[in-house]
Protein backbone atom coordinates (compact mmCIF):
# COMPACT_ATOMS: atom_id res chain seq x y z
CA UNK A 1 0.00 0.00 0.00
CA UNK A 2 1.26 3.62 -0.69
CA UNK A 3 0.16 7.17 0.74
CA UNK A 4 -2.04 7.65 -2.46
CA UNK A 5 -4.26 4.30 -2.06
CA UNK A 6 -5.46 5.98 1.16
CA UNK A 7 -6.51 9.21 -0.75
CA UNK A 8 -10.63 9.74 -1.63
CA UNK A 9 -11.20 11.11 -4.74
CA UNK A 10 -11.73 14.90 -3.01
CA UNK A 11 -10.13 17.66 -2.94
CA UNK A 12 -9.46 18.74 0.94
CA UNK A 13 -11.09 22.29 1.87
CA UNK A 14 -8.89 23.60 4.61
CA UNK A 15 -7.51 26.93 4.59
CA UNK A 16 -4.09 26.91 2.47
CA UNK A 17 -1.40 26.73 4.50
CA UNK A 18 -3.43 24.97 7.68
CA UNK A 19 -1.86 22.31 9.29
CA UNK A 20 -4.09 20.03 8.95
CA UNK A 21 -2.39 19.11 5.75
CA UNK A 22 0.52 17.92 7.63
CA UNK A 23 -1.26 15.88 9.94
CA UNK A 24 -3.21 14.24 7.11
CA UNK A 25 0.14 13.38 5.44
CA UNK A 26 1.62 12.27 8.39
CA UNK A 27 -1.01 10.16 9.45
CA UNK A 28 -0.96 8.75 5.55
CA UNK A 29 2.66 8.13 5.98
CA UNK A 30 2.23 6.50 9.15
CA UNK A 31 -0.26 4.02 8.11
CA UNK A 32 1.88 3.07 5.10
CA UNK A 33 4.48 2.47 6.95
CA UNK A 34 2.66 -0.24 9.12
CA UNK A 35 1.43 -1.53 6.60
CA UNK A 36 -2.29 -1.16 8.15
CA UNK A 37 -5.04 -3.06 5.98
CA UNK A 38 -7.63 -0.31 5.10
CA UNK A 39 -10.33 -3.26 5.55
CA UNK A 40 -9.34 -3.21 9.21
CA UNK A 41 -9.06 -0.04 10.24
CA UNK A 42 -11.26 2.67 11.38
CA UNK A 43 -11.11 6.40 12.20
CA UNK A 44 -13.34 8.20 14.52
CA UNK A 45 -13.60 12.24 14.06
CA UNK A 46 -16.07 14.68 15.99
CA UNK A 47 -16.78 17.73 14.15
CA UNK A 48 -14.65 20.78 13.27
CA UNK A 49 -11.88 21.52 10.80
CA UNK A 50 -9.41 19.09 12.01
CA UNK A 51 -12.58 16.44 12.33
CA UNK A 52 -12.88 16.32 8.57
CA UNK A 53 -9.99 14.41 7.61
CA UNK A 54 -12.05 11.56 7.87
CA UNK A 55 -13.69 12.87 4.81
CA UNK A 56 -10.72 12.43 2.86
CA UNK A 57 -9.32 8.77 4.16
CA UNK A 58 -10.77 5.72 2.43
CA UNK A 59 -10.75 4.33 5.61
CA UNK A 60 -13.89 3.06 7.60
CA UNK A 61 -14.66 5.99 9.14
CA UNK A 62 -17.42 8.13 11.21
CA UNK A 63 -18.10 11.75 11.64
CA UNK A 64 -19.62 11.76 14.94
CA UNK A 65 -21.22 14.46 16.95
CA UNK A 66 -19.52 17.34 18.30
CA UNK A 67 -16.70 15.79 21.35
CA UNK A 68 -18.22 12.76 20.66
CA UNK A 69 -15.55 10.46 18.50
CA UNK A 70 -14.16 8.64 21.58
CA UNK A 71 -16.89 7.03 22.68
CA UNK A 72 -17.96 6.10 19.44
CA UNK A 73 -14.60 4.92 19.05
CA UNK A 74 -14.87 2.80 22.19
CA UNK A 75 -18.27 1.53 21.09
CA UNK A 76 -16.43 0.04 17.65
CA UNK A 77 -13.12 -1.11 19.94
CA UNK A 78 -14.94 -3.61 21.89
CA UNK A 79 -17.40 -4.81 19.43
CA UNK A 80 -14.25 -5.74 17.29
CA UNK A 81 -11.06 -5.31 19.22
CA UNK A 82 -9.33 -6.89 16.30
CA UNK A 83 -10.00 -3.96 14.60
CA UNK A 84 -7.21 -0.74 14.59
CA UNK A 85 -9.35 2.56 16.16
CA UNK A 86 -8.39 6.07 15.45
CA UNK A 87 -10.01 8.52 16.79
CA UNK A 88 -9.05 12.33 15.31
CA UNK A 89 -10.33 16.23 15.98
CA UNK A 90 -9.47 19.71 17.38
CA UNK A 91 -8.83 21.06 20.89
CA UNK A 92 -11.92 22.39 21.29
CA UNK A 93 -14.06 19.34 20.40
CA UNK A 94 -11.18 16.59 22.85
CA UNK A 95 -11.01 19.11 25.71
CA UNK A 96 -14.74 21.16 25.51
CA UNK A 97 -17.73 18.82 24.74
CA UNK A 98 -15.26 15.92 24.76
CA UNK A 99 -13.53 15.50 28.31
CA UNK A 100 -15.69 13.71 29.96
CA UNK A 101 -15.24 10.56 27.68
CA UNK A 102 -11.47 11.51 27.53
CA UNK A 103 -10.74 10.85 30.63
CA UNK A 104 -12.83 7.92 31.09
CA UNK A 105 -11.37 6.41 27.64
CA UNK A 106 -7.97 7.32 29.50
CA UNK A 107 -8.34 5.96 33.06
CA UNK A 108 -10.07 2.51 31.31
CA UNK A 109 -7.37 2.23 29.30
CA UNK A 110 -9.08 1.70 25.74
CA UNK A 111 -7.04 0.58 23.26
CA UNK A 112 -7.93 3.50 20.33
CA UNK A 113 -5.22 6.31 19.40
CA UNK A 114 -6.52 9.63 19.58
CA UNK A 115 -4.93 12.53 17.81
CA UNK A 116 -5.37 16.49 18.39
CA UNK A 117 -5.01 18.87 16.31
CA UNK A 118 -4.45 21.30 18.92
CA UNK A 119 -4.60 25.65 17.32
CA UNK A 120 -5.72 26.59 20.63
CA UNK A 121 -9.15 28.27 18.93
CA UNK A 122 -11.76 27.09 17.15
CA UNK A 123 -11.35 26.90 13.46
CA UNK A 124 -14.55 25.74 11.97
CA UNK A 125 -16.50 28.30 13.91
CA UNK A 126 -14.22 30.69 12.53
CA UNK A 127 -12.10 31.84 16.13
CA UNK A 128 -13.38 31.78 19.17
CA UNK A 129 -11.08 31.10 21.96
CA UNK A 130 -11.27 27.22 23.18
CA UNK A 131 -10.54 25.30 26.43
CA UNK A 132 -6.26 25.23 25.22
CA UNK A 133 -6.30 29.06 24.73
CA UNK A 134 -3.37 30.82 26.13
CA UNK A 135 -4.71 33.17 29.16
CA UNK A 136 -4.59 36.59 27.59
CA UNK A 137 -5.62 35.26 24.11
CA UNK A 138 -7.05 37.47 22.32
CA UNK A 139 -10.04 36.51 20.17
CA UNK A 140 -13.09 37.56 18.70
CA UNK A 141 -14.75 36.27 21.47
CA UNK A 142 -12.35 37.40 23.92
CA UNK A 143 -11.44 40.58 22.71
CA UNK A 144 -8.45 43.33 23.98
CA UNK A 145 -7.89 44.37 25.98
CA UNK A 146 -8.42 41.54 28.43
CA UNK A 147 -8.51 38.55 26.11
CA UNK A 148 -8.81 35.34 27.02
CA UNK A 149 -9.55 34.81 31.29
CA UNK A 150 -9.83 31.55 31.86
CA UNK A 151 -7.08 29.15 32.69
CA UNK A 152 -6.22 26.88 29.45
CA UNK A 153 -6.07 23.08 29.55
CA UNK A 154 -2.68 21.37 28.68
CA UNK A 155 -3.30 18.22 27.42
CA UNK A 156 0.18 16.51 28.40
CA UNK A 157 -0.67 16.66 32.06
CA UNK A 158 -4.34 16.20 31.41
CA UNK A 159 -3.76 13.00 29.64
CA UNK A 160 -1.00 11.84 32.60
CA UNK A 161 -3.19 12.96 35.11
CA UNK A 162 -6.07 10.46 33.95
CA UNK A 163 -3.72 7.62 33.04
CA UNK A 164 -3.29 7.79 29.69
CA UNK A 165 -0.73 4.73 29.08
CA UNK A 166 1.00 6.58 25.78
CA UNK A 167 1.37 10.84 26.31
CA UNK A 168 3.33 12.91 23.37
CA UNK A 169 3.26 16.00 21.84
CA UNK A 170 4.23 16.89 18.62
CA UNK A 171 4.66 19.79 16.18
CA UNK A 172 3.51 19.76 12.47
CA UNK A 173 6.27 21.20 11.69
CA UNK A 174 7.92 18.23 12.36
CA UNK A 175 6.93 15.72 9.84
CA UNK A 176 9.66 12.85 10.46
CA UNK A 177 9.40 12.89 14.12
CA UNK A 178 5.24 13.12 13.79
CA UNK A 179 4.73 10.48 11.53
CA UNK A 180 7.35 8.26 14.01
CA UNK A 181 5.34 9.38 17.01
CA UNK A 182 2.19 8.41 14.90
CA UNK A 183 3.93 4.76 14.32
CA UNK A 184 4.36 4.49 17.97
CA UNK A 185 1.05 5.84 19.25
CA UNK A 186 -0.75 3.28 17.16
CA UNK A 187 0.74 0.01 17.83
CA UNK A 188 0.67 1.15 21.43
CA UNK A 189 -1.62 -1.48 23.23
CA UNK A 190 -3.76 1.14 25.00
CA UNK A 191 -5.17 4.41 25.01
CA UNK A 192 -2.35 6.38 23.16
CA UNK A 193 -2.58 10.35 23.07
CA UNK A 194 -1.12 12.63 20.83
CA UNK A 195 -1.22 16.28 21.10
CA UNK A 196 -0.17 17.57 17.95
CA UNK A 197 0.64 21.46 17.63
CA UNK A 198 -1.19 22.86 14.72
CA UNK A 199 -1.25 26.26 13.35
CA UNK A 200 -4.25 27.77 12.26
CA UNK A 201 -3.35 30.20 9.48
CA UNK A 202 -6.73 32.10 9.32
CA UNK A 203 -7.85 32.66 13.20
CA UNK A 204 -5.06 32.43 15.82
CA UNK A 205 -2.14 34.57 14.71
CA UNK A 206 -0.26 34.57 17.75
CA UNK A 207 0.71 30.25 17.41
CA UNK A 208 2.10 30.28 13.96
CA UNK A 209 4.46 28.26 12.51
CA UNK A 210 7.43 30.88 13.05
CA UNK A 211 6.25 30.90 16.94
CA UNK A 212 6.48 26.89 17.14
CA UNK A 213 9.54 26.79 15.88
CA UNK A 214 11.42 29.44 17.89
CA UNK A 215 10.05 27.24 21.06
CA UNK A 216 9.83 23.38 20.25
CA UNK A 217 12.96 21.35 21.38
CA UNK A 218 13.33 17.35 21.02
CA UNK A 219 12.39 16.07 24.77
CA UNK A 220 14.94 13.35 24.20
CA UNK A 221 17.98 15.97 24.18
CA UNK A 222 16.57 17.29 27.45
CA UNK A 223 18.59 16.61 30.68
CA UNK A 224 16.83 14.10 32.95
CA UNK A 225 13.98 12.76 30.15
CA UNK A 226 13.04 9.43 30.76
CA UNK A 227 9.47 8.16 29.08
CA UNK A 228 9.08 5.52 31.73
CA UNK A 229 8.97 8.25 35.03
CA UNK A 230 5.35 9.99 35.46
CA UNK A 231 6.59 12.19 38.02
CA UNK A 232 9.65 13.26 35.14
CA UNK A 233 7.12 13.58 32.49
CA UNK A 234 4.55 15.75 34.54
CA UNK A 235 7.48 17.68 35.26
CA UNK A 236 8.30 18.20 31.57
CA UNK A 237 4.39 18.99 30.48
CA UNK A 238 4.65 21.85 33.18
CA UNK A 239 7.01 23.74 30.40
CA UNK A 240 5.20 25.68 28.09
CA UNK A 241 6.55 29.10 27.02
CA UNK A 242 10.19 29.79 25.70
CA UNK A 243 10.96 26.08 25.14
CA UNK A 244 7.87 23.24 24.53
CA UNK A 245 9.35 20.07 24.81
CA UNK A 246 8.32 17.65 21.62
CA UNK A 247 8.26 13.67 21.68
CA UNK A 248 7.19 10.52 23.82
CA UNK A 249 6.44 12.17 27.20
CA UNK A 250 5.44 8.83 28.98
CA UNK A 251 4.64 5.14 28.14
CA UNK A 252 3.39 2.44 30.45
CA UNK A 253 1.56 -0.63 30.15
CA UNK A 254 -1.20 -2.12 32.09
CA UNK A 255 -3.83 -4.34 31.09
CA UNK A 256 -6.71 -2.93 28.57
CA UNK A 257 -10.40 -3.12 28.91
CA UNK A 258 -11.12 -5.79 26.86
CA UNK A 259 -8.43 -7.86 28.23
CA UNK A 260 -9.40 -7.53 31.81
CA UNK A 261 -13.03 -8.49 30.73
CA UNK A 262 -13.40 -11.85 30.33
CA UNK A 263 -16.24 -12.00 27.77
CA UNK A 264 -14.29 -9.80 25.93
CA UNK A 265 -10.77 -11.03 25.98
CA UNK A 266 -11.67 -14.27 24.62
CA UNK A 267 -13.06 -13.15 21.43
CA UNK A 268 -14.44 -9.57 20.07
CA UNK A 269 -18.16 -9.35 20.73
CA UNK A 270 -19.16 -8.93 16.76
CA UNK A 271 -17.36 -12.84 16.49
CA UNK A 272 -19.53 -14.51 19.04
CA UNK A 273 -22.85 -16.42 18.36
CA UNK A 274 -25.67 -15.38 19.01
CA UNK A 275 -27.41 -18.04 17.64
CA UNK A 276 -27.89 -19.79 21.34
CA UNK A 277 -29.33 -16.54 22.94
CA UNK A 278 -32.82 -16.64 23.24
CA UNK A 279 -34.35 -12.80 24.53
CA UNK A 280 -38.17 -13.93 23.96
CA UNK A 281 -38.43 -13.60 27.91
CA UNK A 282 -36.98 -10.37 27.68
CA UNK A 283 -38.99 -9.02 24.80
CA UNK A 284 -42.16 -10.21 26.45
CA UNK A 285 -41.04 -8.17 29.49
CA UNK A 286 -40.88 -5.07 27.01
CA UNK A 287 -44.44 -5.50 25.47
C1 LIG B 1 -22.98 20.24 20.29
C2 LIG B 1 -22.31 21.22 19.37
N1 LIG B 1 -21.88 22.39 19.86
C3 LIG B 1 -21.25 23.27 19.06
C4 LIG B 1 -21.10 22.98 17.73
C5 LIG B 1 -20.47 24.00 16.85
N2 LIG B 1 -19.09 23.67 16.55
C6 LIG B 1 -18.74 22.98 15.45
S1 LIG B 1 -17.11 22.78 15.29
C7 LIG B 1 -16.83 23.64 16.73
C8 LIG B 1 -15.44 23.94 17.24
C9 LIG B 1 -14.35 23.43 16.41
O1 LIG B 1 -13.14 23.69 17.04
P1 LIG B 1 -12.08 22.55 17.29
O2 LIG B 1 -12.73 21.34 17.85
O3 LIG B 1 -10.97 23.12 18.09
O4 LIG B 1 -11.63 22.15 15.83
P2 LIG B 1 -10.99 23.00 14.63
O5 LIG B 1 -12.15 23.46 13.79
O6 LIG B 1 -10.23 24.14 15.24
O7 LIG B 1 -10.13 22.01 13.94
C10 LIG B 1 -18.01 24.04 17.31
C11 LIG B 1 -18.11 24.82 18.56
C12 LIG B 1 -21.56 21.73 17.25
N3 LIG B 1 -21.39 21.36 15.98
N4 LIG B 1 -22.16 20.88 18.09
S1 LIG C 1 -9.99 27.84 9.78
FE1 LIG C 1 -7.99 27.33 10.67
S2 LIG C 1 -8.13 25.18 11.27
FE2 LIG C 1 -9.82 25.61 9.83
S3 LIG C 1 -9.02 25.05 7.80
FE3 LIG C 1 -8.66 27.24 8.09
S4 LIG C 1 -6.58 27.35 8.93
FE4 LIG C 1 -7.28 25.26 9.21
Amino acid sequence: MAAHDINLPYVPTWCAGCGDYGIFMALKKAMTSLNLDLEQTVLATGIGCSSKIGQYMNTYRIETLHGRSLPVATGVKLANHNLTVIAEGGDGDGMGLGMGHFVHTARRNIDITYFIHNNQIYGLTKGQSSPTSDLGAVTKFTPAPLGNVEHPINIVKMALNVGATFVARAFVGNSTQLVSLMEQAISHPGFAVIDILQPCVSFNHTNTYQWYQQRVKPIEEMEGYDPADLEKALTFAGLWGEQIPIGLYYQTLRPTFQDSLPQLSHQPLAKQKIDNIDITNLMQKLY
